[in-house]
C-alpha cells in the first residue's frame, strides 16, 4: 500500500548520499524549497540496549526517549528517509534534511514542502518512500507501459526503449503540490526524450523534455507554457520535480549538477489522478511527497 504520513515499518537500510551530495541538497532545498533527497532509511539496532530504561519510552514504541528520532510518536521502525535525524513519522517535510523543521501556518507541513507556507490548511495525503514491495500496490502502467518495478527501497522504470511509459497512483487528488526525485537511467536518442510527474487527468504534468534541446515544460490541458532548461539528460543525473498547482501550475526542476529552472502556466490544474512519466528513458524514483492544498 502507499504510504501515508505516520506509518510505516523500515526495513531499508540502503544509503547512497555522499558528503557532495548532501551538500548539493541542503543548497537545493534552500534555493528552491524543497530539495532531492536520496534514500537513507536507518534503523538503529543500539535501540534495544539491554540498559535502555523502560520508563522513558512516553510513545511505548520500545525505543527509549533519548534514542527515539520521534520520541512522541509511535514510530518503532525509526525510518528517517532524508537521515536528519528527524523520523519519518515526525518530520515535516520527510524528503528534506533541514535543520529548523519551521512550519509558519502551523498545519503540520513544514515551510520547505509546503505549497502554501503562509497559509494553513494544507494536509499531506501520500508520503511514500518506497520501503517495501507494496509501495506500489494499486499503481497502473499506462501509454507504452515499460517495466515498473519496487526493488531496494526505489521505483524502478527500467526500459529505455521508444515510448511514453506512465505509473498512474490509484487515487485521485484534488489541487495537488508533488515533489517527486529520480535518477535517470539508460537513454534512447532519436525521439522525445524526458520525464514528468503530476496530476494528468486532463494532463497538467510538470514535466522536463527534450524535444529539440532540453525544456521544462507545463502541460495545461494542451496548453503547453515551457521555458529552456539549461541541462542536457545523462545517465546517472539526480533530478528533482515539484508541481504546485496552488501557484498557478508551477513547476520547478532541479538536478544535483545544480541547474535549475521554473515555469508557471496561467491555467490551474484543478484535479485527478498522479502519474509519473518516462520516454525514451528508464529512471529510479526515489519518493513521492504528495500534498492537497486546501481551499
Ligand atoms: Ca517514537
Ligand atoms: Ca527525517
Ligand atoms: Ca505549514
Ligand atoms: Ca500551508
Amino acid at each position: 500500500m502507499p504510504e501515508f504520513v505516520l506509518r510505516g515499518e523500515d526495513t531499508t537500510t540502503t544509503c547512497y548520499a555522499c558528503p557532495v551530495l548532501r551538500g548539493w541538497m541542503l543548497v537545493g532545498a534552500l534555493a528552491t524549497g524543497c530539495g532531492f533527497q536520496p534514500q537513507a532509511g536507518t534503523a538503529d539496532a543500539s535501540v534495544d540496549a539491554p540498559d535502555a530504561d523502560p520508563s522513558n519510552d512516553q510513545d511505548h514504541d520500545g525505543i527509549v526517549d533519548s534514542l527515539d528520532n520521534c520520541p512522541t510518536v509511535f514510530n518503532p521502525d525509526q525510518r528517517d528517509h532524508d537521515g536528519d535525524k528527524r523520523g519519518d513519522a515526525c518530520d515535516l517535510c520527510p524528503h528534506i534534511a533541514t535543520l529548523t523543521d519551521t512550519d509558519t501556518d502551523g498545519d503540520g507541513i513544514g515551510d520547505e514542502c509546503d505549497p502554501r507556507p503562509n497559509q494553513a490548511g494544507d494536509h499531506v495525503v501520500l508520503w511514500e518512500g518506497f520501503y517495501d514491495a507494496s509501495s506500489i500496490t494499486g499503481w497502473i502502467p499506462g501509454g507504452a507501459g515499460g517495466d515498473w518495478f519496487w526493488q531496494n527501497g526505489t521505483l524502478v522504470q527500467q526500459i529505455a526503449s521508444s515510448g511514453e511509459r506512465t505509473f498512474t497512483a490509484p487515487n485521485s487528488y484534488q489541487h495537488i503540490y508533488v515533489a517527486t526525485s529520480f535518477v535517470v537511467g539508460a537513454l534512447q536518442t532519436g525521439g522525445l526524450l524526458g520525464f514528468c510527474s503530476g496530476v494528468a487527468s486532463p494532463q497538467q504534468y510538470c514535466c522536463v523534455l527534450d524535444q529539440s534541446g532540453p525544456t521544462l515544460l507545463v502541460t495545461t490541458g494542451g496548453v503547453p507554457v515551457s521555458t529552456p532548461w539549461p541541462s542536457t539528460f545523462a545517465p546517472d543525473d539526480h533530478i528533482q520535480l515539484v508541481q504546485n498547482t496552488a501557484t498557478n501550475n508551477h513547476c520547478d526542476a532541479s538536478t544535483s549538477s545544480g541547474a535549475h529552472a521554473a515555469v508557471s502556466s496561467t491555467l490551474a490544474a484543478t484535479a485527478g489522478k498522479l502519474d509519473l512519466y518516462a520516454a525514451s528513458a528508464a529512471a529510479t524514483f526515489d519518493y513521492l511527497f504528495v500534498v492537497e492544498i486546501g481551499n
